[in-house]
């Protein structure tokens, strides 16, 4: 299969400096190619799933990858797709967040094996080796303001004011396209869209000190912004960005947030972020037409992303989890699946670990008075670990306790509460 064909028809293309070009570069020959993340944060979010896939694909289209981790720029700030100055982090956290995100790259390309097992790089290695007047005598010297007043990232900058630091930031990235060429044989940039005038500005940076005559082969390809039909931000969820690291975002909730993708989504996520052949998207996407309820689309893209960025046994725990909250059957649950499946319920800590059940309704504030929680309880309204409890007299005792630690409470259809003990 031809690799820019399937890239194509999956959307995933946004622009290339010269298509012909990369297309003739690509069949002819193994390929390196690289894109970088800046650590600024201390985990990757599912916004920079999309080129590590990218990467993925090439990789297994024969080409060889190198994931580069700005350990240099980003002590500097990427101005592209911004408002505002970045704030800086110190050194060490830059070091700390760059670790991080290096193992977080590893767990999904292959650093092992084959001849075209990826690389990982860290600018810092350079970047850092640079003395000033180096840097302006052989680098800056090649840039004209003016044409880099006329990138996006800056000129949407300067009625808000822009750094010199971060006005400078495009030249990094073009020195580390440069070094890379040199020192790899890297002969194309990837990114999103946002990065397209950082990535031309280094194949500038190429031409202008190639050596000699020769022609500089190398190219630049961005993918697109991810939208939603609903119109909002791809990424996020109510509780903020969704993560990478299990930490983080849980690998249930993970596995939500991709369940829940909309019937007008799901076909363009699959095509995205799954290795699924187009003619499997096909067979979904007529399980969406004819039978949306059964979400089987859905369910299909939360599995392949859980199993991809985490691993089967988070996958298991995710759908058994999905599952129990569906039938109510939590009994079946472990103390690590409660964790995560009742982190956003409220949560209570009862002093003793053998309340009243009646007291701890109240205690809890899952019933609103002790009239209410008798209430509740005469009409067969509280389940504990999803059986009804109806005895008013009830003591919560170790059977109801989910490996000593938890009891979950549940009111009415779908009102969970989660019991610790002291
Ligand atoms: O040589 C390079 C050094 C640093 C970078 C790229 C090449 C990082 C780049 N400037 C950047 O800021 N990237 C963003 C990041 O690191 O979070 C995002 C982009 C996004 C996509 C993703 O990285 O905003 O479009 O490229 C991988």
């Amino acid at each position: 299969m031809d690799l820019l064909k399937d890239l194509h028809q999956r959307g995933l293309v946004n622009q290339i400096t010269d298509e012909e070009g990369l297309e003739k570069h690509l069949k002819e020959n193994q390929v390196t190619l690289y894109c970088g993340f800046d650590p600024t944060a201390d985990s990757l979010h599912i916004g920079h799933l999309l080129p590590i896939l990218m990467l993925k694909r090439f990789q297994k289209a024969g080409h060889r990858p190198i994931a580069l981790v700005g350990g240099g720029t980003g002590m500097i700030g990427d101005p592209s797709g911004r408002s505002s100055e970045r704030q800086l982090n110190e050194a060490s956290v830059v070091k700390e967040f760059s670790e991080r995100i290096k193992d977080q790259l590893a767990k999904v390309l292959n650093f092992e094996e084959g001849e075209n097992a990826a690389v990982a790089r860290n600018n810092h290695e350079w970047l850092s080796q640079m003395t000033i007047i180096d840097f302006l005598r052989d680098t800056g010297k090649h840039f004209g303001v003016n044409y880099m007043l006329a990138k996006d990232s800056v000129e949407s900058r300067i009625e808000q004011g822009i750094s010199f630091t971060e006005f400078s930031y495009m030249i990094l990235q073009s020195l580390d396209f440069q070094k890379l060429y040199e020192k790899e044989n890297c002969t194309l940039q990837i990114g999103g869209s946002d990065q397209w005038g950082n990535i031309t500005a280094g194949l500038e940076l190429l031409r202008r000190t190639a050596a000699g005559e020769q022609e500089v082969k190398a190219y630049g390809m961005t993918m697109p912004l991810i939208t939603k039909a609903d119109g909002t931000k791809f990424g996020k969820t109510a509780g903020g960005a969704v993560w990478l690291d299990p930490e983080k975002t849980s690998p249930y909730e993970f596995y939500q947030f991709w369940i829940n993708a909309d019937d007008r989504d799901v076909i363009r996520f699959l095509k995205y972020f799954t290795f699924l052949s187009m003619e499997e998207i096909s067979e979904l996407e007529k399980e969406v037409e004819n039978q949306p309820e059964k979400r089987v689309a859905q369910r299909r893209l939360a599995e392949e992303m859980t199993k991809l960025v985490h691993d089967e046994e988070a996958l298991n725990q995710a759908e058994r989890i999905t599952e129990a909250l569906f039938s109510g059957d939590i009994k079946t649950l472990s103390g690590k699946e409660i964790e995560q499946g009742f982190k956003d319920v409220p949560a209570f800590t009862s002093e003793v670990k053998d309340p009243q059940l009646l007291d701890l309704l109240v205690e809890a504030g899952i019933s609103s008075s002790k009239r209410q929680a008798r209430e509740d309880i005469s009409n067969g309204a509280i389940y504990i670990n999803g059986e009804r409890n109806q005895d008013m007299k009830h003591t919560i005792n170790e059977n109801d306790r989910i490996e000593d630690r938890f009891t979950i409470i549940r009111r009415g259809k779908k009102k969970y509460f989660l019991i610790r003990y002291k």
